[in-house]
């Protein structure tokens, strides 16, 4: 049966949240986030909400929030407004002609899915075709300014349940920290994330003997034969987030042997029908893959979750609570994580409450379209 679905309206939300604990990464270091809130309205007054989920600065991907929200403006949802749809995978085709910035198109892509499985009366993992009922959550640790201020860190965070620990590592930050932990906690699933910032090998050969779970974008996004050449030379898997886009960079990198393991962010791969289709490929050429985060506010958090019920995300993913970043979140229920563990809500769409109110106070600028 056919619904089509027509966006009559959409509207943009610029919104500002605190951050319970600041957080630093080989590049940036931050004590707030904006994020823009991207809501699609269609012709019977259904609501479906995304979130665009860019940093601020163009460090981790090209993209800023200004540049997403004029991308957003000119060119996306113009082209999704007044058009009529079936299904959700057809709303990426609509901007199928705008290269890259996919931050901006991951906020409105998955506002479509929202909203559609709202209509629809499934939940947003049903319409995903995911099959957990709950996912584990890892926690993702920022650059502390101790080694000390790191294994407490990593004490509060094992202690509230969480099974996996990332540390982000940067040249200089690396082999000590990595060796302290280990050595507190042998056991524990542990990976380091590089946000792409080596440009040697050296601390990288000397990490492969700390049974890392994996060791996440070493170097720089579009330096593929690097990453390739360092798992010839390590046991360690080597997983791949920055350089992972689009399908099509999934492809070439598993043809180079540049990863064992691939990291799916919504954000970054532009929506969910891409997520998606990122997922099947990688569970074709058996690479298990996990969830990544972007410290989203409520509606990416809950996204990122439905995203892990896919059968393929087979290792913990970064969706950690609500709670470990924001105080309050700007959606009803919060994300909660009990021993490591969130729930997959069966309710239809996002699954939570937008927060309307919360929002509103939070917010620094709209549009209407
Ligand atoms: O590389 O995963 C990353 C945050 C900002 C920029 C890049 C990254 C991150 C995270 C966030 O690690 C993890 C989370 O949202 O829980
Ligand atoms: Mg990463």
């Amino acid at each position: 049966m056919s619904t089509e679905v027509k966006i009559t309206a959409a509207r943009m939300h610029r919104v500002r949240m605190p951050l319970v604990h600041e957080f630093q990464t080989s590049s940036h270091r931050k004590k707030f986030l904006d994020h823009i809130l991207v809501e699609l309205e269609d012709a019977c007054g259904a609501v479906g909400w995304g979130e665009i989920a860019s940093p601020s600065d163009p460090y981790y991907a090209p993209e800023t929030v200004e540049t997403c929200w004029n991308i957003a403006e000119r060119y996306l949802l113009p082209a999704v407004i007044g058009q009529g749809w079936d299904r959700p995978e057809q709303v990426s085709q609509l901007w199928a002609k705008v290269r890259g910035n996919q931050f901006a198109k991951a906020g409105v892509d998955v506002a479509a899915w929202v909203l559609w499985s709202t209509i629809q009366g499934v939940s947003l993992a049903d319409a995903l075709g995911g099959t957990r009922t709950e996912v584990t959550a890892g926690v993702s640790l920022g650059i502390e300014p101790t080694i000390d201020d790191l294994l407490a860190e990593v004490e509060r965070q094992t202690a509230a349940g969480y099974p996996r620990v990332k540390l982000k590592i940067a040249p200089g930050w690396d082999v000590e920290p990595v060796r302290a932990v280990r050595s507190a906690y042998p056991d524990l699933d542990l990976h380091v994330d590089a946000n792409g910032i080596y440009t040697e090998d050296d601390a990288l050969r000397a990490l492969d003997e700390f049974g890392l779970t994996m060791i996440e974008q070493p170097f720089a996004p579009r330096d593929l034969l690097a990453h390739a050449r360092l798992q010839q030379a390590i046991s360690t898997p080597i997983c791949l987030d920055e350089s992972i886009e689009t399908v099509a960079d999934l492809d070439t990198a598993v043809s180079l042997g540049a990863l064992e393991v691939l990291n799916i962010k919504v954000s970054r791969m532009g929506g969910l029908t891409a997520a998606r289709a990122a997922h099947d490929r990688a569970q074709q050429v058996g690479i298990p893959v996990w969830c990544g985060g972007m410290h989203e506010f409520g509606i990416g958090r809950a996204v990122n979750v439905a995203v892990s019920s896919l059968p393929g995300f087979t290792l913990p993913s970064d969706v950690s609570a609500s709670e470990k970043y924001y105080a309050r979140d700007i959606v009803e229920p919060a994300v909660v994580a009990v021993e490591g563990v969130v729930q997959v809500p069966e309710a239809t769409g996002l699954g939570h409450k937008v927060d309307i109110e919360l929002i509103a106070a939070n917010t620094v600028a709209t549009l209407s379209l």
